[in-house]
């Protein structure tokens, strides 16, 4: 399986510059390349990728996108003079020529390009390209808002042709619509193309009709087009987690795409001047690894815009960390979606319900009304949008002031949220005759001086530790469990042959030591009651099995059975256990697979890696010993040395779906990022 991130950056794109005075261009700014480089030079992750030097993307690959006439008037810039190159820009909106413009813009599709080669050929797994100018806003015909060649969709047509591609994704995180991107694969279902992007009911630029939800493709490509408008400014890590989980994740899981490109905008991160959204640096970890598991981890993540030269870094650091394999740091504030958000999810989900079998049990309509008349309205709405970062009257004085408050809130942060991984990431404990199981990289635990256990156990489970072979097991399982909290490792597992009843014992331990918050996610039959009142515990547990206790906040039971080639529990993973797991952000995450588990390889694999983005990364996976097969998938799950494939995607049986929806309904207001829709009621107007 191939390994390694690469990283594609020349300096030379650099020398693209504007050369005169133009308020509208003026934030596009060569510092914006290398002041990332710098900062993934600073923290030493430049040294940590696989250096691919960029090349000129030839007339045939520019023109797999580009009319040849097109391509003669950007190359013609190339001899002219100051003059000349203001005139030749002001032929286009939003978009400056100097003359190595054209020379950058063909080493930034070439970077793209060699991105995509080393990926498809394996020889890294991943990797990220830091190009400029950016591309995702220019067309067949026009240069279009700092883009000159559309760098993403040269690579996508190109990945097609010489690697014999169906399906592609394209997922555009930039604060701007690419619309661009949508143009030239606006027919075409071999190319899904996801953009959230401001839009302030069509007040924001490009301001066009076509950026709005119910622009989902034409044609042959109906469905392959989805498009996500922010009406407010202000969005942040909660937002833009609910419309991954809830919009993008179900419908590439379903697309299955073969390849993952990234249009990577970071305007879309704080402190941004032209986004001014709010989403800190490492809700991109979060993005990230989200992507990373489709397309069997085959992502290629292109730099486009992001003018707040710190957030961007800050983010792009992020991106390239996680795409390294580095544990997550939680995704900070609040996880509560705004009413605002939760609306053009709402309106995302229907106008996409008859392309999508995700979608198909929704029983949505599009809110057009609804959202038109509250957003004249306001008041009720802006209380729940939160404060806008800039009050509009004093915008202009406040720009640079803004600026310098993110800068020292970034200082601050990333101090806080900066987890070094530890050298080791995985520790495991079983048999000295099963341990060729295991990576090579994963830690033996063997040590059992642990104090306390009898205290723990005695009190509830005494039969437990008359047997030498449980008490051996128990004690190496919370040796690992000391280590994962203790950060000496990021993850761990165990086999028992009493899962069920050691997962007991884990959970007790951890809630006795300084940790706050433990989700459980326990799969198979629970033989035993637990404790669960004082909110220290969250347990979702997975059985064929129907629930023994009515579902509370902390106690959800999830009846449900799958075991097939086929995977039909996406939608539980992304619309039920990663909302809650998400919403209740818990300092551990324990996975137990007990007995008569009800899921299959498909689905625990889904799981094991998903659960990685919550609690720092830290997760304890607890094993019944007759799975050694699920085991080694699990352990090299952790280790990162595999990234598994889960199965296509399989429509779910109604009444499976009618009982996920009613779940969803009872705890919304708990776990507020479980709300995709708004409820429309007949009183309201
Ligand atoms: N009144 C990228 O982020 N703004 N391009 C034009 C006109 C142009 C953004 C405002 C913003 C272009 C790649
Ligand atoms: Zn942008």
């Amino acid at each position: 399986m191939a390994s390694g991130t690469a990283l594609v950056y020349d300096d030379e794109m650099t020398s693209h510059k504007l050369l005169w005075d133009d308020p509208i261009c003026n934030i596009e700014v060569p510092e914006r390349l290398s002041s990332c480089y710098e900062l993934l030079k600073h923290y030493n992750l430049v040294e940590r990728c696989v250096p691919v030097p960029v090349r000129e993307g030839t007339e045939d690959e520019i023109m797999l996108v580009h009319s040849s006439d097109y391509l003669d008037v950007v190359k013609s810039t190339k001899k002219m003079n100051e003059a000349e190159l203001q005139k030749a820009s002001a032929n286009y909106d939003a978009v400056y020529f100097h003359p190595s413009s054209y020379r950058c813009a063909k080493l930034a599709v070439g970077a793209t390009l060699e991105l995509v080669d080393t990926v498809m050929s394996g020889r890294t797994r991943n990797g990220m390209a830091l190009v400029r100018p950016p591309g995702h806003h220019s067309q067949r015909n026009a240069a279009n808002g700092f883009c000159l060649f559309n760098n993403v969709a040269v690579a996508a047509k190109y990945a097609q042709r010489k690697y014999g591609l169906q399906r592609i994704l394209i997922a555009d995180w930039d604060v701007h619509h690419g619309q661009g991107i949508q143009y030239i694969f606006d027919e075409d279902p071999s190319v899904l193309y996801f953009s959230w992007h401001r839009f302030e009911h069509q007040q924001f630029w490009p301001s066009l009709s076509e950026s709005n939800y119910d622009a989902v493709g034409q044609g042959k490509g109906k469905g392959f087009n989805i498009n996500v408008p922010w009406n407010k400014v202000g969005m942040g890590n909660s937002d833009y987690l609910a419309v991954f989980l809830h919009v993008l994740l179900p419908i590439a899981f379903e697309f299955d795409p073969e390849l993952v490109l990234v249009s990577a905008g970071y305007d879309s991160g704080i402190g941004d001047p032209e986004g001014k959204m709010r989403a800190t640096p490492e809700c991109f970890a979060h993005l990230t690894h989200f992507l990373m598991h489709l397309a069997k981890g085959k992502l290629c993540v292109v730099l486009e815009g992001g003018y707040h030269l710190r957030s961007m870094a800050e983010s792009v650091c992020m991106t390239v960390k996680t795409l390294l394999g580095d544990p997550l740091p939680c995704l900070s504030g609040e996880m509560v979606p705004c009413l605002s958000a939760i609306e053009s999810i709402h309106n995302v989900r229907a106008a996409h319900k008859p392309y999508w079998e995700c979608l198909k049990y929704e029983d949505t309509i599009p809110l057009q009304y609804l959202s038109t008349r509250s957003y004249q309205m306001g008041e009720a709405e802006t209380m729940q949008t939160g404060t806008p970062l800039v009050n509009p009257q004093e915008a202009g004085k406040i720009n640079s002031d803004e600026a310098v408050k993110t800068e020292r809130f970034l200082e601050l942060h990333m101090k806080e949220i900066l987890c070094l991984g530890p050298p080791v990431k995985t520790a495991a404990s079983l048999a000295e005759s099963d341990t060729h199981l295991l990576p090579p990289s994963v830690q033996i635990v063997k040590e059992t001086n642990v104090k306390g256990l009898k205290a723990i156990v005695s009190g509830f489970d005494a039969e437990l530790l008359k047997e030498e072979n449980n008490l051996n097991s128990l004690l190496q399982m919370l040796a690992i469990l000391d280590k994962i909290m203790k950060k000496e490792v990021t993850n761990g597992l165990a086999l028992s042959s009493i899962a069920s009843r050691s997962s007991i014992v884990a959970l007790r331990h951890c809630s006795h030591s300084r940790l706050q918050k433990l989700l459980c996610v326990f799969i198979g039959d629970m033989d035993m009651k637990i404790d669960l009142d004082d909110g220290n515990i969250l347990l979702i547990n997975i059985s064929a099995k129907q629930p023994m206790q009515p579902n509370t906040k902390y106690y959800v039971s999830l009846n449900w059975k799958e075991d097939v080639e086929r995977n039909s529990f996406f939608p539980v993973v992304l619309g039920f256990i990663l909302p809650v797991a998400y919403s209740y952000q818990p300092d551990l995450t324990i996975l137990v697979i007990g007995p008569n588990r009800s899921l299959g390889k498909n689905e625990i694999s889904l799981l094991a890696c998903l659960l990685q983005g919550i609690a720092e990364s830290r997760i304890f996976a607890l094993i019944q010993d007759t799975e050694r097969e699920l085991f080694q998938d699990v352990a090299m799950v952790f280790t990162g040395d595999f990234t598994p494939y889960f199965g296509s995607y399989a429509p779910a049986l109604k009444e499976n779906m009618q009982m996920l929806k009613e779940l969803k309904d009872q705890l919304e207001q708990k776990w507020k990022m479980l709300q995709c829709s708004v409820k429309v009621t007949l009183t309201e107007r």
